[in-house]
C-alpha cells in the first residue's frame, strides 16, 4: 500500500492530466480557438460555369454578403453569387456578353474619406482583365459605378480574332477594388479556340 502522501501526489497527477485533456475539449474549435491548419485544395470550390450559346451568354450576377464555412472555420464575405470565387464565363471569339450586375449591399458608411483612400466598401463595378475590347460606355469601363441596391447592364463584345485565353474579372471601384478582390471576388473568363476560324492566329498573320 502506498503512503498517504504519495497516494495524494499520484491522485494530484491524474486530477492534472485529466483537468488537461478535459480542457482542451471544453474548448470548441472556432474562428478564434482555430483547431488545425487547412489544405488550400481543401477550401477550393469548383465555381459554376456559364457556356456561351448561339454566340451570345446573358449572365446575372449579384453582389451580396455570404456566410461561407468550412468545418469551424465561419466567414462573412462580400461575394458574387454567395460563393468565394464567382462564376466562370466560357465564350469563343465574336460572342456578345451580356452582364447584368446587381449590387445585393446594404449602405456604404456615411463618413466617406475621399477618392483616393479606403472607401465606399458596399460600391462595386467591373473591368474585365485582359480583354481586347471597347472601355467605354457599358463596355469595360471601370468608371461606371454601381451603388448599393443598383443595377448595371454590361455589354462586352469579344472581337471574332480575340485571342484564346484564361482572362479574369473583377470590382475596380477605386476605394473598395482591392478590398472586395481580396475576400474573394473575382472570377475567370476563358476565351475558347474560335470554332469558326482554324486558320493561322490574327496575331502570328500580322508578325
Ligand atoms: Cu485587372
Amino acid at each position: 500500500m502506498l503512503p498517504l502522501s504519495s497516494l495524494h501526489q499520484l491522485v494530484s497527477v491524474i486530477l492534472f492530466i485529466a483537468s488537461l485533456t478535459l480542457g482542451q475539449q471544453s474548448l470548441p474549435c472556432s474562428n478564434t480557438n482555430p483547431c488545425r491548419r487547412f489544405r488550400v485544395d481543401e477550401l477550393y470550390n469548383e465555381p459554376t460555369f456559364y457556356q456561351s450559346r448561339a454566340r451570345r451568354l446573358d449572365i446575372t450576377m449579384s453582389v451580396e454578403m455570404a456566410e461561407i464555412r468550412f468545418d469551424w472555420l465561419k466567414i462573412w464575405r462580400r461575394t458574387y453569387n454567395g460563393a468565394i470565387g464567382g462564376p466562370t464565363w466560357m465564350v469563343y471569339p465574336g460572342d456578345t456578353l451580356n452582364l447584368r450586375l446587381e449590387n445585393k449591399l446594404g449602405p456604404n458608411p456615411v463618413n466617406d474619406t475621399g477618392p483616393n483612400t479606403y472607401h465606399k466598401p458596399n460600391t462595386t463595378n467591373i473591368h474585365v482583365h485582359g480583354l481586347h475590347i471597347s472601355p467605354e460606355g457599358i463596355s469595360d469601363n471601370v468608371f461606371l459605378t454601381v451603388e448599393p441596391g443598383a443595377v448595371q447592364q454590361y455589354q462586352f463584345n469579344i472581337p471574332e480574332h480575340h485571342p484564346a485565353g484564361t482572362y479574369w474579372y473583377h470590382p475596380h471601384f477605386h476605394g473598395s477594388g482591392n478590398f472586395q478582390v481580396s475576400g474573394g471576388m473575382a472570377g475567370l473568363i476563358i476565351i475558347q479556340d474560335n470554332p469558326y476560324h482554324f486558320d493561322t492566329p490574327y496575331e502570328l498573320r500580322m508578325v
